[in-house]
């Protein structure tokens, strides 16, 4: 016969489990609509080649993982300043300046061993109502070019999920936003060479609104994708080194919901009186 109370701690205890199982995925939680999240990324390490990564822990709400490739997915981040390639995750800037960007530089591979570079960041809805759009600025720098490299871009997607089913890696279901899909900012037939990313020349900034529907509790994730589809015969090994800087976001309901409700109620009122 079952003791009550051990049944009771058990119950509780995978209670306790699953609890920790969600907070785990800690994600960004916007909690309020209108409110800007921003992530500059100036947290991140400016020197050393082993710095520990680990997805939504690092930097709470980031992921990053490269498809394709060995390692699927990073355990350690290296600084970078362009002056090398460098096929990792990165953290980016000059020397050791604080300032840094969050980034990688793939290999010019085609399918299927097609090498893609993916950061993606994950916010989950907490305001307790629909939102109907989001506004998301960064800015795309680019810190070494490849020579004879003749196309090279940024990608980011999106996508809303139901709680906790979100994935940086899901194969299908996302959507691209062409307004915030900058192309490298330099190409050039000289020798590949570092440039600097925090440059007016060498960075583009990029900003739009997107119409969505985010359910209260379901995830969304936007989905940065540095791809080196197709082999780039002139180029050399490597494609361009790209970081993502100065992310901002923010989200708000349909923000002719309420005033077309007020104005269905007016006419209401005023049918009944006519
Ligand atoms: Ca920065
Ligand atoms: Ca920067």
């Amino acid at each position: 016969m079952k003791n009550p109370l051990s049944f009771r701690a058990g119950w509780i205890s995978a209670a306790f489990v699953a609890f920790s199982g969600v907070s785990s995925e800690a994600a960004i939680v916007y909690a309020s609509a209108g409110s800007s999240y921003s992530q500059n990324f100036n947290s991140l390490a400016a020197s050393g080649a082993s710095n520990a990564w680990a997805n939504d822990s690092t930097l709470a709400g980031w992921h990053a993982v490269q498809t394709g490739a060995t390692p699927s997915s990073w355990s350690v981040y290296q600084a970078a300043n362009g002056s090398a390639a460098q096929g990792a995750l990165l953290s980016i800037g000059t020397g050791t300046n604080s300032d840094r960007a969050l980034g990688g530089q793939n290999a010019n591979t085609t399918a299927p061993a097609v090498t893609d570079m993916l950061y993606a960041l994950q916010v989950t809805n907490s305001t307790g109502g629909i939102l109907s759009s989001f506004t998301l600025g960064y800015t795309l720098e680019q810190w070494r070019f490849v020579q004879n490299e003749v196309v090279d871009k940024m990608t980011l997607q999106y996508q809303v999920f139901s709680a906790g089913s979100g994935s940086i890696t899901a194969a299908s279901g996302w959507t691209t936003v062409a307004s915030l899909s900058p192309n490298a900012p330099v190409v050039s037939s000289a020798a590949s060479a570092a440039i600097d990313g925090n440059a007016s020349g060498n960075r583009v900034s990029v900003a739009d609104t997107v119409a969505v529907s985010w359910d209260a509790g379901s995830e969304l994730w936007l989905r940065w994708v540095d791809t080196s589809s197709g082999i780039n015969a002139a180029a050399g090994a490597t494609r361009a080194m790209f970081g993502i800087d100065d992310v901002s976001f923010s989200a708000v309901p349909e923000p002719s919901a309420m005033l077309l409700g007020g104005l269905g109620l007016i006419g209401l009122l005023r049918r009944r009186r006519g």
